[in-house]
């Protein structure tokens, strides 16, 4: 399916013309239906009924190991650092195939989350497999109720985010995440030195489909910086700490559905290689929050500039600091710093889906790929 027409065009007709885009401006209420029924604003609570069973054994357990293939491991990449904070466990995150290549020894004291879209991805079931015969306790993250996934691991979340049907997985991803810090919320409410910080990520979680809907409004800006990049043959996108994820994510939209060259660098090992690749030539997309890692985010900047790279920054939209050194920016809103991932990876799934379709490809259904991957 070829579309024309501009972003906002095809949104005033009423008639979104792909399942992507229309996924992708489902956002703000799918991220409401992970959350209905589950968190309680006000008395601060979350509720996951399918962990109730098991959350004592939870919070006893020694790490967290998080299994996903894709964008579903990328959902892991992304909320591993709240996690860390909130649960005070150690997590590690394994992509299910690399996992399945070693001979990774897990501990019956482990518990292991399995994340998955479609609840049948083979690498993942088969990751879930050697890690129950191990003892483990197994969680499932899906989409798919009554999936391999749902049936095979010991207790489940449903994300609900509704069936997502673009190959190039968006509402899932952001779905995704929160189900992983509500997860977190739950796993420490009884823990008074997090009551403040619960508080703040409970007021993110309440303003996000506002927040969502104010990043979808610059999809017309976005537009118009698909139409100047369409041409180009590779894109770099630049971050690190709660915003690596989001380099990732965006990277593999690209490669999916615009056939770019696009890779998601760590902002963290510039000097150790991918500054080479920096000249006045390649795009660069680099994302600068208003967080721990600003100052090191604002010298990655410096490194890139120097080297007559022009970035496109994806930032805060009170942060005068980046606006006003004259980086073309990409003004996203503020949320608590374990959020602010949702926010920035948003407009990259807007520009990968204009990107593709600026240079006439099928955004539903790219070349060589199939939605539920269930051959190893
Ligand atoms: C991303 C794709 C893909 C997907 C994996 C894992 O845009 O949809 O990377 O995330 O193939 O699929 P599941 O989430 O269904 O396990």
């Amino acid at each position: 399916m070829i579309l024309e027409g501009t972003g906002s065009q095809l949104k005033t007709a009423g008639n979104l013309g792909s399942f992507m885009q229309k996924e992708i401006f489902e956002q703000p209420q799918s991220v409401v239906n992970t959350m209905k029924g589950r968190i309680n604003f006000d008395n601060l609570t979350v509720q996951l009924e399918g962990l109730k069973d098991h959350i004592k054994e939870i919070q006893r357990c020694r790490r967290l190991i998080l299994f996903g293939c894709g964008t579903s491991y990328h959902a892991g990449v992304a909320t591993r650092q709240i996690l860390e904070e909130l649960t005070e466990l150690p997590v590690l995150v394994e992509l299910a195939s690399d996992f399945l290549d070693r001979n990774t020894p897990v501990l019956r004291e482990d518990v292991c989350f399995f994340i998955s879209q479609s609840g049948e991805t083979a690498d993942t079931l088969l990751a879930l497999r050697y890690c129950k015969e191990r003892g483990t306790l197994t969680v499932g993250i899906t989409n798919t109720a009554g999936s391999s996934i749902t049936q095979e691991t010991d207790c489940c979340v449903d994300i609900n985010a509704g069936p997502e049907i673009g190959v190039a997985s968006t509402k899932a991803y952001t779905s995704q995440f929160v189900a992983l810090v509500m997860f977190a919320l739950m796993v420490c409410v009884d823990r008074k030195s997090m009551q403040e910080r619960r508080k703040q990520i409970m007021h993110g979680l309440k303003m996000l489909p506002d927040h969502i809907k104010e990043v979808l409004s610059l999809d017309d800006e976005i537009q118009k910086l698909a139409v100047e990049l369409y041409q180009q043959k590779s894109v770099l996108i630049m971050g690190r700490g709660y915003h690596y994820a989001s380099c990732l994510e965006g990277a593999l939209k690209f490669k999916e559905i615009t056939y770019m060259h696009s890779e998601g660098i760590l902002a963290g090992e510039l000097k150790h290689g991918p500054l080479a690749l920096v000249d006045k030539l390649m795009p660069v997309i680099m994302i600068i929050m208003r967080d721990h890692a600003y100052t090191k985010c604002q010298n990655a900047l410096q490194q890139v500039v120097a080297r007559q790279g022009r970035p496109v920054v994806i930032c805060d939209k009170e942060d005068t600091e980046t606006i006003n050194v004259g980086q073309r920016t990409i003004r996203v809103p503020h949320t608590v710093d374990c959020l602010q991932g949702i926010l920035s990876v948003i407009p990259l799934q807007l520009l990968a889906f204009h990107l593709a379709v600026l240079r006439g490809y099928d955004v539903d259904c790219p070349r060589n790929l199939v939605k539920s991957v269930t051959l190893e």
